[in-house]
């Protein structure tokens, strides 16, 4: 059992409390927000999610592994067989091309004006989107960070994690560490942060590991400084590029149902990127024009597209 931890300031704030969000996640990488979603968007994203999860199959991690990519890229357009009942966490990363409640939020003020407030007010651009279909009996989440360094050969996972874009997690079925809720380490949202004591960072900043450990991902949540979440439906859960994460295994007995937007500041798209797919201009061109100027650079994602495949748009 996990107690929810105090730590020396307040990370969970109203909705209104659009200053102290930003400084919260700012300072420390992270935020909860109570109530951002009245009780009708979140049914209507809950019945997104499973409308959208019972016709295409998507197996993936948001945090692909080279290994996972080239998996996907090959189940990418499967549709769900009974095999699939086995896989007990389903990520798309297309969601907001497919779920008219997740592009509402794009007009629901109250969010948006959360969005705004934690880039400073400047415009924004969508950066990407996810929802994830969790299982009761799914595994450890292993610690990871988002971001990773454009270097070397590299796909679209590190373009969209290299924005200064933040997460904005919706848990539709509320989240603790019995139901494979979310754990982060506060603070460890900065460039030089270098893992805590007794830790070491694994290659490229990926994970982190006990020193002297063996490589791989840290899987185990027995740490001070993990900081497990609590979230009803309806909370957002804010955390930053670099944030590491984990998510814990579910013990519980509802699948765990959950969404995110990402915005990055500024609206411009990428220097170098992949062409977008047939649904990503689709899904721009549906918009309505007051959200135009915050889709009109989003790119949709390719899990095929390389650094090194010279496709620039
Ligand atoms: O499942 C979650 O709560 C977080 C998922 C995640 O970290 C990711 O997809 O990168
Ligand atoms: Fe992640």
């Amino acid at each position: 059992m996990y107690e929810k931890r105090l730590l020396p300031y307040r990370y969970e704030f109203n909705r209104d409390e659009l200053d102290a969000i930003k400084a919260c996640n700012d300072a420390h990488g992270f935020a909860v927000v109570k109530g951002v979603l009245p009780p009708e968007l979140v049914e209507a994203l809950k019945h997104s999610i499973r409308e959208n999860f019972a016709a295409s199959l998507h197996t993936s991690h948001v945090f692909l592994t080279p290994k996972l990519t080239e998996e996907l890229s090959t189940a990418e357009e499967e549709e769900a067989d009974p095999a699939a009942e086995e896989i007990t966490t389903r990520t798309m990363v297309d969601f907001i091309e497919k779920s008219d409640a997740l592009a509402s939020l794009m007009t629901y003020e109250p969010y948006m004006k959360i969005v705004h407030a934690l880039y400073g007010n400047q415009p924004v651009t969508l950066n990407r989107s996810a929802a994830i279909y969790k299982k009761p009996g799914a595994g450890t989440g292993p610690w990871h960070t988002d971001w990773e360094p454009l270097e070397g050969v590299y796909g679209a996972n590190a373009v969209l994690n290299n924005t200064g874009a933040c997460s904005n997690w919706f848990y539709l079925t509320g989240v603790s560490p019995e139901s494979g809720g979310l754990a982060i380490v506060p603070d460890s949202h900065t460039e030089d942060w270098q893992g805590f004591e007794g830790f070491e960072l694994t290659e490229n900043c990926r994970s982190f590991k006990p020193v002297g450990g063996s490589d791989g991902p840290y899987d185990r949540f027995d740490f001070a400084e993990c900081l497990p979440l609590y979230a009803e439906p309806g909370d957002l859960v804010i955390f930053a590029e670099r944030t590491f994460h984990g998510v814990f295994p579910h013990n519980g007995s509802e699948t765990r149902l959950s969404c995110a937007i990402n915005f990055r500041p500024g609206i411009s798209g990428f220097a170098e990127c992949w062409p977008r797919s047939e649904s990503t201009e689709r899904f721009i061109a549906s918009q309505p024009p007051e959200v135009q100027p915050i889709v009109q650079h989003y790119t949709g994602l390719s899990f095929t597209w390389k650094s090194d495949q010279g496709e620039a748009k």
